[in-house]
């Protein structure tokens, strides 16, 4: 007898899912300026779009978070301090904008604070150097 379906069948299943999960670092650059610095935030089941921003001490950012998806979202922004300086929730397909001054050099962190969401994968970071 035969063992049916044959194991690499299952490890290519198991490839697919995991590559499915993991998650894509996107990475958008502040460019250096005057006034507020615009940035996109993509939120969907279970991401957060980009994933990394590179900014500098001082930069005044605008983020226009929009909701894709028909699950209710957050987003939640600390300091390197870890502190939370914002949480905005976001319901199904909304968007929302939010101004965040970076006062502070080092990695500030976002994500979703519904339960697991974090964990799923609704995470993202914003590296400030001086
Ligand atoms: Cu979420």
């Amino acid at each position: 007898m035969k063992n049916w379906p044959p194991l690499n069948l299952w490890v290519c299943l198991l490839f697919l899912i995991l590559s499915a999960c993991a998650q894509k670092t996107t990475v958008v650059t502040v460019v250096p300026g005057e006034g507020k610095q615009v940035i996109t935030i993509r939120a969907s089941d279970y991401s957060l779009m980009p994933t990394v921003i590179r900014a500098h001490h001082g930069d005044h950012l605008l983020l226009q978070v929009t909701n894709a998806v028909a699950t209710a979202h957050n987003l939640t922004i600390e300091n390197p301090a870890g502190e939370i300086v914002r949480s905005v929730e976001l319901g199904a397909g909304e968007s929302v904008e939010i101004p965040l001054d970076l006062t502070e050099g080092g990695t500030w962190k976002f994500y979703c604070n519904k339960p697991f969401h974090e964990t799923l994968g609704m995470s993202g970071r914003i590296e400030v150097v001086e």
